[in-house]
């Protein structure tokens, strides 16, 4: 059993439905149980410029699936959701990213955790405080630490 943090962002057709709708989807996945999740946030977009907002989210899910698994299943989702890859770090409809599995390092070719910009990234570090105050990354780092290190520019939308 692991305990996994997935990244939610979305900023294409109803983001905010599409988050929501996400959530219900991730509490049904197989052998896995959601135990929290974060408020959802609106967030000014990180790369390209000239896209909408996001809307994003941190969600907490204990799981019996190997890492592999949950990324395929993960993807699966995405699909489902109508996820076209425009460019990277680009508009989508739906982008779920593992950031961490228990205190787990994988640098496989289908995925790398914790999540490469996990702990620069303010829609990640601040949702993720919100449903777990007291987080250590397998690098040493505190997120007591990085919520020093970030501005929150995120406005969280009221549920
Ligand atoms: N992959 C490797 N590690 C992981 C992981 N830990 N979790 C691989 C998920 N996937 C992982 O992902 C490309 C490949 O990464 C996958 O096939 C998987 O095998 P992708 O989402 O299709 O590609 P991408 O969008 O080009 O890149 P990436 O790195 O996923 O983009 P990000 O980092 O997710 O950034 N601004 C705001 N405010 N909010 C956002 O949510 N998101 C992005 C996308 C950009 N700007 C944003 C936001
Ligand atoms: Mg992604």
């Amino acid at each position: 059993m692991s305990l996994v943090y997935i990244g939610l962002g979305a900023n294409l057709d109803q983001p905010q439905q599409q988050l929501e709708q996400a959530l219900i989807e991730l509490a049904r996945l197989p052998d896995s149980k959601l135990i929290s999740h974060s408020s959802l946030y609106h967030s000014k977009p990180v790369g390209p410029q000239d896209q909408p907002d996001y809307v994003n989210a941190v969600a907490l899910l204990e799981t019996q699936l190997a890492p592999l698994d949950l990324l395929d299943a993960l993807q699966q989702l995405e699909q489902d959701h109508g996820r076209i890859r425009k460019r990277h770090w680009g508009e989508r409809t739906l982008d779920l990213d593992i950031l961490l599995i228990d205190d787990l390092v994988i640098n496989s070719e289908r995925l790398i955790v914790p999540h490469p910009f996990a702990q620069e990234r303010t829609f990640v570090v601040y949702p993720l405080s919100e449903i777990t105050p007291t987080v250590t990354f397998p690098n040493g780092k505190r997120l007591e630490q990085l919520l020093t290190e970030l501005d929150n520019d995120l406005i969280r939308i009221r549920g």
